[in-house]
């Protein structure tokens, strides 16, 4: 079994009498791609991340491998296609990490609508000399418009935290979900609608052919000059120039962003400079138990896999 990060061991130990694991251990660096070719000729199972990418090429020549476990939701790292014509299974971890994702994007939509990042350094840099009425004015939160784009688990996750806040919760997805409108109280309204009503415009979207961009200038044009724009989905649902046009030219008021084009992204992008983005590394289930339990699902998987059975989650 190849693992493309250091694997916990007290989680491997369980299996070390039927697999034996490679993984790659420097924490720092990628695992380069001819590395990861090498051990792909020879693994039967991989257990692989959003940051690696296993293309056709990879596939192509990955003769005895049986099974891909993404340690991750979105799987649009791997080559669905070539997986399928090789008769690899492809699984991912969802379910056990909709609550701490959607626990992320609220924390992210709430320290963006209150500034809580610009606050925090504010009072660390020795800046808070006096109070004043306006010091750090925000926008509120509760009892405004919601509008999550993407009515999947964490979209629905979303929702309920919504609720709690008082808010109006409307949203789009590819087809209408009439069972979460009866039990979340959403109004499915078209993306055009959505944009326009909403104060809080939230991606959860999965990246593929039909969302990639769907974030751009047309989009931010249609929000309200107030809006906040958050993505804890992939960065490619977004065209990065237009937001950043959107953003410094008030089009939109400010943008919470877990996820990028190019991750990791660099320190000098010119989302990073500005004052209305509030930029996190990916992390939206990074929680110390779930990353846990999203590590044991791989297992599962795997193991289910290797000894002839149906995996829990397949892709
Ligand atoms: C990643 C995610 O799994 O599940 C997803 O699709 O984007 C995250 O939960 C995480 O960044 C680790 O790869």
């Amino acid at each position: 079994v190849y693992v493309t990060r250091n694997i916990p061991t007290e989680l491997s130990k369980a299996y070390e009498e039927k697999f034996t694991f490679f993984c790659w251990e420097e924490e720092e660096t990628p695992v380069p791609r001819e590395e990861l070719r090498k051990h792909l000729q020879i693994a039967d199972a991989l257990i692989c991340m959003v940051s690696d990418s296993i293309d056709k090429l990879l596939i192509k020549d990955a003769d005895h491998l049986k099974i891909i476990a993404n340690l991750a939701v979105g799987y649009d790292n791997i080559c669905i296609e070539a997986a399928k014509s090789r008769g690899i299974i492809v699984t991912n971890t969802p379910d056990v990490l909709t609550e701490t994702t959607a626990d992320l994007g609220f924390a992210l939509l709430l320290a963006t609508a209150r500034r809580l990042i610009e606050a925090n350094n504010f009072i660390r840099q020795g800046e808070w000399k006096e109070w004043s009425p306006y010091l750090l004015a925000g926008a509120d939160v509760h009892h405004k418009t919601i509008g999550i784009v993407g009515m999947g688990r964490i979209g629905k996750a979303m929702a309920r935290r919504a609720q709690g806040f008082g808010m109006n919760i409307v949203y789009h997805n590819r087809s209408r979900d009439e069972a979460a409108e009866k039990e979340l109280g959403v109004t499915y309204v078209s993306f055009h609608d959505l944009l326009n009503q909403a104060d809080f415009v939230v991606s959860v979207v999965p990246f593929t052919h039909e969302t990639k961009d769907m974030f751009n200038s047309h989009a931010f044009q249609m929000m309200k000059e107030t809006a906040v724009f958050i993505n804890i989905s992939r960065g490619g649902v977004v065209n990065e120039a237009d937001l950043i046009h959107a953003l410094q030219s008030g089009v939109i008021q400010a943008a919470g962003l877990d996820v990028f084009k190019e991750e990791p992204i660099q320190k000098n992008h010119p989302l990073l400079q500005l004052p209305n983005v509030v930029a996190l590394p990916h992390i939206g289930s990074a929680s110390v138990e779930t990353r846990t339990n999203m590590w044991k699902l791989c297992l599962d998987n795997v193991a289910a896999v290797l000894n002839g059975e149906s995996p829990k989650t397949p892709v």
